[in-house]
């Protein structure tokens, strides 16, 4: 990291220039939040619609909501979710007539998805890498049926926007290695200006699994340093083990519930954080999409930087993703609504997904900066749209980030 900085909100002069006013959050910002209440719209569409009332979050979320308005709907695609075996099985060798070695040239233009499934593919193009069939089936199937269990007593997400309470588009639940840091989280811990109640300890199951995690993890992070970054541990990538101390389980019940365009929170796992998301239960798309027009440098993880589209990847029932360093700061996922699945024997129409965490001892709440109102800041990457924009973002920005 190139700096750490706290930042105090940046203040503008008001037009008879007597005193100050806070700036606007930035159009990323002002985006997410209306991705968020409005899952369905397309983000192109979203930001017309906020250009069209001059960056008036409220106004374009009201307009949004009237049913007399005229309606922009997400293009509907067929969304079964379809089988792929490998990108490069599509490039021919024209000397032999074999399919090729070589990288094929993608195709994902903006506007459009590019699916992949092959775990070479994913792991060349994506700053993930996915390992299939990661538990003995019959443990993976047990390890549904708990959890679709536990998934009874999850709750929705919520936080307040404006005078609005909005509600995460799937239930949730958050889990923690012991009694002590259970406490710990309900005292010290805050999310988005909140606490979260119901903090759980990992059930049986979920702690063999997370062991299991935590040495796949560490394995794949020194496999993608020796790949990817000439065996040199990227500076922004922590140092120290990766240990899976926290686990959000999530729950999708149904091709309806989703998780809109977003970025995990930085403030407990720190700058360039590993993130293992295993998933149980029915297929759904994980999408990913770039949020900087970084340029890429030789020595880090910038796979690809002609994809402008998104990247869809199936996750089926028992594989672990494995998000990589620079997948925050660098892009952003979500998992969008279906129109249809294949239901799966033990879980139907239910996809059943458990992120793993590091939660470093570096960024525990006692070192987070705190608001005027004792609420403690949130971390995030510093950008700049205007500097993104001209391409100047990634020499003057990468690196920095600040608490909001
Ligand atoms: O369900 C998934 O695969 C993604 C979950 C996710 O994005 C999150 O927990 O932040």
């Amino acid at each position: 990291m190139d700096a750490f900085v706290t930042k105090k909100p940046k203040k503008r002069k008001t037009s008879d220039g007597t005193a100050d006013e806070p700036l606007e959050e930035s159009t990323d910002v002002k985006l997410a939040i209306l991705a968020s209440l409005h899952p369905e719209i397309e983000q192109e569409m979203l930001l017309d619609i906020l250009l069209a009332h001059e960056g008036d979050v409220q106004a374009t979320s009201e307009i949004l909501k009237s049913p007399s308005a005229p309606r922009p709907v997400k293009k509907t695609t067929k969304n079964t979710i379809a089988g792929q075996t490998s990108l490069r099985s599509f490039t021919i060798d024209q000397s032999s007539g074999e399919p090729s070695s070589k990288k094929p040239k993608l195709l994902s233009k903006k506007g459009q998805t590019l699916y992949l499934y092959d775990p070479q593919d994913i792991s060349e193009h994506t700053p993930c890498s996915i390992i299939h069939n990661f538990l003995p089936a019959q443990e993976a199937n047990e390890l549904l049926s708990e959890l679709l269990e536990e998934s009874k007593t999850f709750q929705k997400a919520s936080f307040k926007l404006f005078d609005t309470i909005v509600s995460s588009p799937h239930t949730s639940g958050f889990y923690v290695g012991s009694q002590k840091e259970l406490q710990e989280q309900k005292d010290d811990y805050h999310y988005n200006g909140g606490r979260i109640t119901d903090v759980r300890t990992l059930t049986p199951k979920l702690e063999a699994v997370r062991a299991r995690v935590q040495e796949t993890v560490n394995s794949a992070i020194q496999e993608r340093i020796r790949t990817h970054h000439g065996s040199q541990k990227p500076r922004c990538q922590p140092s120290e083990p990766w240990c899976a101390n926290a686990a959000f389980v999530n729950c999708y019940n149904g091709p309806q519930e989703s998780v809109g365009w977003h970025t995990d929170q930085l403030t407990y796992l720190g700058p360039h954080p590993t993130i293992a998301s295993f998933s149980l239960g029915v297929t759904r798309e994980f999408r990913l999409r770039r949020t900087s027009s970084f340029l890429p440098s030789s020595s880090d993880d910038h796979p690809n930087p002609n994809l402008t589209g998104q990247i869809s990847l199936p996750l089926p029932h028992n594989s672990l993703l494995i998000m990589h360093s620079t997948t925050q700061e660098e892009w952003k996922h979500s998992v969008s609504p279906s129109q249809t699945l294949t239901p799966h024997p033990v879980s139907g129409n239910t996809r059943i997904n458990v992120t793993y965490r590091h939660y470093r001892s570096q960024f525990h709440p006692k070192y987070t900066p705190k608001c005027h109102c004792g609420v403690p800041g949130v971390l995030r990457v510093v950008t700049n749209d205007a500097k993104v924009a001209e391409g100047r973002e990634r020499k003057e920005n990468w690196g920095r980030y600040f608490y909001m």
